[in-house]
């Protein structure tokens, strides 16, 4: 089933969208039309990350600059992203499989292969909430669902999965973004669910979605910013272009300055399936956007694996520990008392303990059989100093770390 939605107002396409399981009893002909008979297709690509104002990516580009005269040429980088997949449903609706999740991975890393840049599975968490579902960028469920879902955003790419609404595909902030440090939790990528690999939403769902975003979220503008003028998106190997490019129309030439637009590259506005490029000097800003606003994105959470590694069993990871889930502390940083879950795939012996940084054991919250399912431990650091605690959870599969911040 096809739907043009172009010509309909935002209200009318969320409306469509929202009600998306209703078309899951399609005709005859849309059967044998194809087996996506369950897609709907948008009007056209649909992002929520505002252009900054010319002074603050004036800003940026100076520090960048200064960046790159102090270190010589470039910044040499890029490194191992850890990803946190939040996936918030309603009801029925909205729920993504580890499979896909798993899918998603592969794709970030296939189109940033030679960025520098790869993805890893950090973790997956559920939640059902209908208000946050249906979040918009900058309204009061993004907050709250931010709030209570982000894992430590200075190390880790916190993505979540909803349905947004007003037609948006998803958003991310730059990392510039005035008053966002690079441990705001309102940092990380927002996307509709039907937008990963094997989505409903017909020519958006091969994943590159969260491509585009995680562009942004790395520093990149969107290709056609600033249309013709100069400097337009500031990469200077991608030709000026004069307004987004929607399907994929090759050939299009927006503006007098040389070369086609560039319709192929993950940040103008195109289909998925017509994705399929960063340039040299895209790669170029986002290391350096990254090594000047996010310095700790890159460094794993060294601290979480010095504590780990001695506590870790000779084993190492086993299948087992793949379906084990551990979420560590919510909310983080706490003030009086944090909530610790994980999930298991069988009944089992579990242990929950809490560590200092100099890896003294501070608090023995679990340690029994417990049966399959979700878990809740509450912590509370009585007579605890403030600063940085470990939360380590340990299973016969393997044993799980995550920091957590005590600011009473
Ligand atoms: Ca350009
Ligand atoms: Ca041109
Ligand atoms: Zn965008």
């Amino acid at each position: 089933m096809k739907l043009s939605l172009g010509c309909l107002s935002s209200f009318v396409v969320m409306a469509l969208l929202q009600s998306a399981t209703a078309f899951a009893a399609p005709s005859v002909a849309d059967v044998l039309d194809s087996e996506r008979a369950t897609q709907i297709e948008l009007g056209g690509r649909a992002c929520g990350t505002a252009d900054a104002p010319r002074d603050v990516t004036d800003a940026a580009l100076g520090r960048v600059r200064a960046q790159r005269s102090r270190s010589g040429l470039t910044v040499q980088g890029g490194g191992v992203i850890d990803v946190a997949f939040h996936n918030i449903t309603n009801g029925a609706e909205g729920f993504v499989s580890r499979r896909t999740f798993m899918d998603q991975i592969q794709a970030l890393n296939e189109r940033y292969a030679g960025s520098g840049f790869s993805f890893r599975l950090r973790s997956i968490d559920r939640v059902d909430r209908n208000s946050w579902f249906h979040m918009l960028p900058g309204n009061g469920n993004e907050k709250q669902a931010k709030m209570a879902l982000a894992i430590d955003p200075a190390h880790t790419l916190n993505v979540y999965t909803c349905s947004p609404g007003q037609n948006l595909l998803g958003w991310a902030y730059f990392p510039f973004t005035p008053g966002l440090t690079e441990d705001s939790f309102y940092h990380g990528v927002v996307v509709h669910y039907g937008s990963l690999p094997d989505g409903f939403i017909a020519n958006y769902n091969l994943g590159l979605t969260l491509v585009h975003e995680t562009g942004h979220y790395l520093g990149l503008f969107h290709t056609f910013q600033g249309g013709c003028v100069p400097p337009g998106d500031y990469i200077d190997d991608t030709p000026f272009e004069a307004s987004p490019a929607f399907g994929c129309p090759v050939g299009r030439n927006t503006c007098p300055q040389e070369g086609d637009d560039p319709i192929h590259n993950y940040m103008d506005y195109t289909y998925d399936s017509c994705y399929s490029e960063f340039t040299p000097l895209q790669t170029d800003w986002m290391q350096n956007v990254v090594a000047v606003y996010r310095p700790s994105l890159l460094q794993r959470n060294l601290a979480d694996e010095e504590v780990a590694k001695p506590l870790a069993q000779a084993s190492g990871t086993t299948p087992a520990a793949a379906s084990i889930e551990f979420r560590g502390a919510f909310p983080n940083p706490f003030a009086r008392e944090a909530t610790l879950r994980y999930s298991l795939p069988s009944r089992q012996h579990v242990s929950l303990n809490v560590y200092n940084v100099a890896g003294q054991r501070v608090a023995s919250l679990v340690d029994r059989e417990e049966d399959a399912g979700e878990h809740l431990v509450r912590f509370e650091p009585r007579g605890l100093a403030a600063g940085m605690y470990f939360t380590v959870l340990r299973t016969p599969a393997g044993t799980f770390s995550r920091s957590a911040v005590f600011v009473p």
